[in-house]
């Protein structure tokens, strides 16, 4: 695992999958209705030209799987594509949490092999499956990123989400969960809108967004009023951030490391001045 792994991760039907269509701007991952749709971990990372290959836990390389049943922890769905922010990372979207165990074990597995974490909620409080998340990026130190995506356009007001995002942000801090977060332009919990974002992407704005708010009529206004566009730069600079983090730690460590030796230097002049004028 060389480039930076980033899993998007969260219960199903808030929209993970959503968000890689959004980022990498194309219908790359099948989105669901009500149902569970992505049944194993897919990667989306770089490669010239684009092409979709299954990687058994063994490491095998197969074409697909048509009708599959059981993954298994480290198996992986991959695309390769030449999206430029693939460059400089790998995304993994992840099956929902909360749903059966296996599921459950599929999206853990997928969390311990990256570096980040982008958790996505629709709804305004932590569940206990998301703690789970939560509990498992602080147990490994893995750097976390909170999306509140509002899915319901009808609650989609300024003051209503903000409220919602402190409610969430404040749960977090009380929870302990303050110092692994990267907030996005400032917000802990960010929000935002994958329909609008995915509007962007199509080009067209659709009716439902056209009916609940006939200011954004047009697919510039949408992917602006959407916050994809800060989310995309968050995730490049994800890479950056961690390489920050690990110098400082290597500083600090450095440090310890430089004060504890000449504490024994002082220790062995102090013994040998000792003896020679014993
Ligand atoms: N109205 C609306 N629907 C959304 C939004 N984001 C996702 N959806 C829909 O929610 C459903 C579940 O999305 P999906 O990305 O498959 O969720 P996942 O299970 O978390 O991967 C799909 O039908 C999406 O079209 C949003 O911002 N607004
Ligand atoms: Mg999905």
């Amino acid at each position: 695992m060389d480039t930076c792994t980033i899993t998007i991760a969260g219960r199903f039907q808030q929209g993970k999958s959503t968000l890689v269509n959004c980022l990498l701007e194309g219908k790359f991952a099948e989105t669901g209705n009500g149902l569970r749709t992505t049944a194993c971990n897919t990667v989306y990372r770089y490669g010239p030209k684009k092409e979709k290959f299954f990687l058994t836990a063994d490491g095998q390389k197969l074409s697909p799987p048509k009708n599959p049943k059981n993954y298994r922890p480290g198996d992986r769905m991959v695309v390769a594509l030449p999206h430029p922010l693939l460059q400089n990372v790998t995304i993994i979207d992840s099956p929902g949490v909360g749903a059966s165990e296996a599921d459950d074990a599929l999206a853990a597995n997928a969390i311990q092999q990256s570096h980040a974490v982008l958790l996505l909620l629709e709804k305004g409080t932590l569940h206990a499956t998301e703690q789970t998340i939560l509990e498992q990026c602080r147990a490994s130190g893995t750097k976390l990123i909170v999306l509140f995506n509002g899915k319901d356009t009808n609650k989609w007001h300024p003051e209503e989400n903000k409220f919602i995002c402190e409610t969430i942000e404040a749960q977090l801090i009380n929870s302990g969960f303050h110092d692994v977060i990267l907030p996005i332009a400032g917000k802990k919990v960010f929000p935002c809108n994958l329909l609008w974002a995915w509007n962007a992407v199509t080009g067209k704005v659709d009716d439902k967004t056209k009916k609940l708010d006939y200011k954004l009529d047009t697919p510039a206004k949408c992917r602006d009023a959407s916050g994809i566009q800060n989310i995309r730069h968050a995730i490049h600079n994800i890479p950056g951030i961690l390489a920050m983090d690990f110098m400082s730690n290597m500083d600090s460590e450095i440090e310890r490391i430089s004060s504890k030796l000449e504490a024994e230097m002082d220790k062995i002049i102090q013994e040998t001045a000792k003896k020679w004028n014993a």
